[in-house]
């Protein structure tokens, strides 16, 4: 007698805990269904690459030799989610005697799924996710008795835990971080390399087709196609980057530039967080350029943190912190999201190349969603609820428990700062260093007030000027406050007074 085995979508790995011991009478259940695609009304390009990387893993386990039950989107029966479809297969197959699934990499769906246990009629066994590095266990056991939760002390107990980039009990380089060298401003002579994005197979024309029917309403566009689809093809993705692109990784990580969304960025995190490529394994190809010669130490090492130590962090704070974690709204935030987050229409440069290719790719590199959209929605005051419901749907690589803690922890402070010990608000200045968005830009990035005023210049120091009673005992922010001091008070209130028609018109004024 076998058991069900329910894999979602991003569990698209073979050693996955709920399929490890799996039985050739064992049933693999894998669906496409409405409540998932919908939930939030995710990007096309998300929906389209994640059925098609189901459908073609569903054919990897069923090569293996696994009895696979698959159900389509449009197959007449569906039942639209996915506890109506584990129903469904156990009325069918009656003598199946368990349901067997790894735990939900989302909190909403976890809870749904406790319900299973009284709703199904045979027991429902929830597994750990062992995908990742550190067991939850561990982090909550690293998080215990801790005032700060902060990244880099969980990151190095990561590095020692795995090895990764060690000499004995040393870090390799003697420092345990080289961010300080991968702050640098792309120049001029200097172009991203190429990348190499394959286009989409049959399998995938066709599952791009049914999105294109069935979710027209949704956010983003489904041409041009980026993302590989088979673990094949992730793998061949992972492996042009790790030998042409991460040398380049740390000098130029934080830069950007007009009309190149990937810069030196791996472009894996869509591929890693739905299980097609192992994450130790990324680094530990990556740790083999370094000590081959092939890749300089600041580059690996940046790669590496975001991987064993952000990665794993974030996942730690969302499943400590969940569920009340979401509701937090430390800063007192309401403004409505700007109609230009789903448009891209906007005369700021900056916010017009990162949303558009947001809409034309769902993806964006990291100092784009932080510097960027983020920082706007923080100094803008957008409401937390808003700006992480647009984060969870735009990008492919979006699932709650990575995109929450860096949306509404690290972009917006709205944690109150668990996990970022100050703000990252920024005014134009720091965009017009790190990228040539501010010289073909409408907006002035020098001017303060006026109609040509960058907006991230008012909007920052109305954010500094308004949040003084929650941040100035911070002593992170000793110098910021200083300088607002500093402000001639009538400019400072020029500046508050163009921020406020601003934010009142909808952000419709600067835009
Ligand atoms: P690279 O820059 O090449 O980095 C290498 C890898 O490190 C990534 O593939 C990813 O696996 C990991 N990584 C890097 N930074 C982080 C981080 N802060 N948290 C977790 N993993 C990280 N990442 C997601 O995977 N899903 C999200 O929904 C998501 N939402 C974000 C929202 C905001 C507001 C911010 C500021 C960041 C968010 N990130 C998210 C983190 C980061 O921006 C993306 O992981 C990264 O841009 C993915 O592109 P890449 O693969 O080219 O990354
Ligand atoms: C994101 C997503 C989408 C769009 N569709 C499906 C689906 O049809 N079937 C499925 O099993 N999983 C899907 N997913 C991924 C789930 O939403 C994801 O497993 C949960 O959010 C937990 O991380
Ligand atoms: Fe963005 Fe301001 Fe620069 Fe324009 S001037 S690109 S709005 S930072």
């Amino acid at each position: 007698m076998g058991v069900l085995r329910l894999v979602l979508g991003d569990q698209l790995s073979p050693d996955l805990s709920s399929l490890k011991e799996a039985q050739p009478d064992d049933l693999v259940l894998m669906a496409e269904v409405a409540e998932e695609a919908t939930y939030v009304r995710h990007h096309k390009k998300k929906i389209a690459f994640l059925f098609a990387a189901m459908r073609h893993f569903a054919e990897e386990l069923r090569a293996a030799g696994l009895n696979v039950r698959y159900v389509r989107l449009d197959d007449p029966g569906n039942q639209g989610s996915l506890r109506g479809e584990v129903a469904r297969a156990l009325e069918e197959d009656p003598v199946l005697s368990a349901v067997i699934v790894t735990r939900p990499g989302e909190w909403r769906l976890l809870q749904d799924m406790e319900t299973w246990r009284d709703l199904m009629p045979v027991p429902v066994d929830l597994l750990e996710d062992t995908r990742f590095i550190v067991p939850l266990t561990d982090f909550y056991a690293w998080a215990k008795g801790r005032k700060q939760l902060r990244m880099e002390f969980f990151y190095r107990d990561v590095r020692r835990r795995t090895g990764l980039l060690m000499d004995g009990q040393e870090p390799a380089g003697g420092q345990w971080n080289f961010d300080h060298d991968n702050r640098r401003r792309l120049p001029k002579s200097l172009t991203p390399p190429p990348r190499r994005l394959p286009p989409p197979d049959a399998l995938t024309q066709d599952v791009i087709a049914l999105v294109a029917e069935r979710f027209p309403d949704h956010f983003g566009d489904l041409e041009p196609w980026v993302f590989a689809t088979t673990r094949a093809g992730a793998e061949a993705a992972r492996d042009h980057f790790i030998s042409e692109i991460l040398p380049g990784f740390g000098d130029w990580q934080d830069a950007m530039a007009k009309g190149e969304p990937w810069m030196w960025h791996s472009l894996l995190s869509v591929y890693i967080n739905c299980g097609l490529l192992d994450p130790l394994d990324v680094c530990h190809r990556a740790q083999a350029q370094w000590r081959e010669g092939r890749a300089p130490l600041n580059a690996v090492e940046g790669f590496i943190r975001q991987i064993i130590g952000w990665r794993e962090y974030v996942r730690g704070i969302y499943w400590l912190k969940m569920p009340g974690y979401r509701q937090t709204n430390a800063l007192n935030a309401h403004h409505p999201l700007p109609d230009f987050y789903w448009t891209g229409d906007t005369d700021m440069r900056c916010m017009a190349e990162a949303i558009g290719q947001t809409k034309r790719h769902a993806y964006a590199h990291h100092i784009q969603r932080l510097m960027v959209t983020g920082n706007f929605a923080l100094i803008a005051g957008l409401d937390p609820a808003a700006v992480n419901d647009w984060y969870l749907l735009v990008y492919a690589d979006a699932y709650e428990w990575v995109e929450l803690p860096n949306t509404h922890g690290m972009a917006l402070h709205a944690d109150g700062g668990l996990m970022a010990s100050k703000p990252y608000a920024a005014s134009g200045n720091y965009i017009n260093k790190m990228s040539d968005y501010c010289g073909s830009c409408a907006y002035d990035v020098n001017a303060k007030t006026g109609p040509k005023a960058c907006p991230f210049n008012y909007l920052y120091w109305d954010f500094i000027a308004r949040n003084r009673e929650s941040l100035a005992g911070n002593p992170r922010m000793a110098l910021i406050y200083k300088a607002l001091d500093r402000l001639d008070p009538a400019a400072l209130t020029a500046m508050r007074g163009e921020a406020s028609a601003y934010l009142a018109s909808g952000c419709r004024a600067g835009s």
